[in-house]
């Protein structure tokens, strides 16, 4: 019976998918977008200073510690944000932490890049739980919800400073590098 129907109906169906194709393409392009954070290239990479890369799967990420942060963001309200410390994701691809933040450690710069190719640098001590009294989050949640696809699956908080300006949405990748002299 369909097989039937799709023999009539299914050429005349290619036809009009075929003329119809473009123009529902277009059209369905803003429905898309919520769901794009959470797609498989929404992966994130970690470059070590030795040049080794890694992505960051799921089994890495809910075995780091997890930690919570009060923040206020552009919106001018407080939320709560979740996730894990920037300095642990860094750890995992060997990044200096607490005594070996010092000599040219001092000079090593973290670059996070965002799929909108928004970039933004932080230096190791701004990082480290030695140095610094905020704790920078990389955020998978605000206020117990996964976080939209928008600023998600993964968002750079840095709780204290004055402007959300490296509160970087859409974080896709993590490079250490040195500084040129
Ligand atoms: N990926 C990405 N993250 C970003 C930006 C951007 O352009 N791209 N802008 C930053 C700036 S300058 C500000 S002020 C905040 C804006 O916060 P909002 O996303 O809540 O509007 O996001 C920051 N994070
Ligand atoms: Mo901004």
């Amino acid at each position: 019976m369909l097989c039937s129907i799709l023999r009539v109906w299914g050429p005349m169906l290619a036809v009009a998918l075929l003329f119809g194709g473009p123009k529902t393409a277009r059209a369905q392009a803003p429905a898309a977008k919520p769901v794009a954070g959470t797609s498989a290239t929404a992966a994130l990479r970690l470059d070590s200073l030795d040049g080794i890369t890694r992505i960051l799967t799921a089994a890495d990420f809910a075995a780091l510690p997890h930690q919570e942060v009060r923040a206020t963001g552009k919106d001018g309200q407080a939320h709560t944000y979740q996730g894990v410390a920037l300095a642990d994701v860094l750890a995992l691809v060997g990044a200096p932490q607490g005594k070996a933040v010092h000599g040219e450690a001092l000079a090593v710069a973290l670059v996070a890049e965002a799929a909108d190719g928004y970039r933004v640098v932080f230096a190791l001590p701004e990082l480290d739980a030695a140095f610094a009294s905020q704790v920078v989050l990389l955020a998978t949640a605000r206020d117990g919800q996964p976080l939209l696809a928008e600023s998600g699956p993964y968002q750079i908080i840095v709780p204290q400073e004055k402007r959300p300006t490296r509160w970087v949405r859409q974080v896709r990748r993590l490079r250490l590098v040195r500084v040129p002299a």
